[in-house]
């Protein structure tokens, strides 16, 4: 007379999965939508998502997979032409809210919120490389 129905049981299975995934992604830094970052010796940037929201924090995942030291630098036109000025002045890179620079062969995150809406780019400044065409544009919505 006394039977588990079997699609009870299923959704409590499946409740505890849900309950066990949400419990995982409590802390702040998690809630960041993450965006994996290519940098190349062919002067290339890949993002994995290059359409992004406005008022919501982005961190990059940026990888390097060259062999020289590339940079990356996230603004808008007026942005990376300082960006761009600052580096033939002085070419050192330094890490800044917007902008971090990332070894040969290393994985480096940064955090930003697009505060508008609009057309960004993202660039790397290392002598030349902007120039060159190392350079990715972003849509923010
Ligand atoms: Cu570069």
């Amino acid at each position: 007379m006394r039977r588990v129905r079997p699609i009870l049981l299923v959704w409590f299975l499946l409740a505890s999965v849900l309950v066990a995934a949400c419990a995982s992604t409590g802390s702040p830094a998690a809630s960041a939508t993450r965006v994996e970052v290519k940098l190349s010796d062919a002067l290339q940037i890949d993002l994995a998502v290059i359409t992004l929201k406005a008022g919501s924090p982005v961190t990059f995942v940026v990888t390097n997979a060259g062999a020289i030291d590339h940079e990356f630098v996230i603004g808008d036109q007026q942005a990376q032409d300082d960006h761009e000025n600052e580096m033939a002045a002085m070419p050192m890179t330094m890490d800044e809210p917007n902008a971090i620079s990332v070894k040969a062969g290393t994985t480096k995150e940064l955090t930003y919120t697009f505060k508008d809406p609009g057309t960004y780019l993202a660039g790397c400044h290392v002598a030349g490389h902007y120039l060159a065409g190392m350079k990715a544009t972003i849509t923010v919505q």
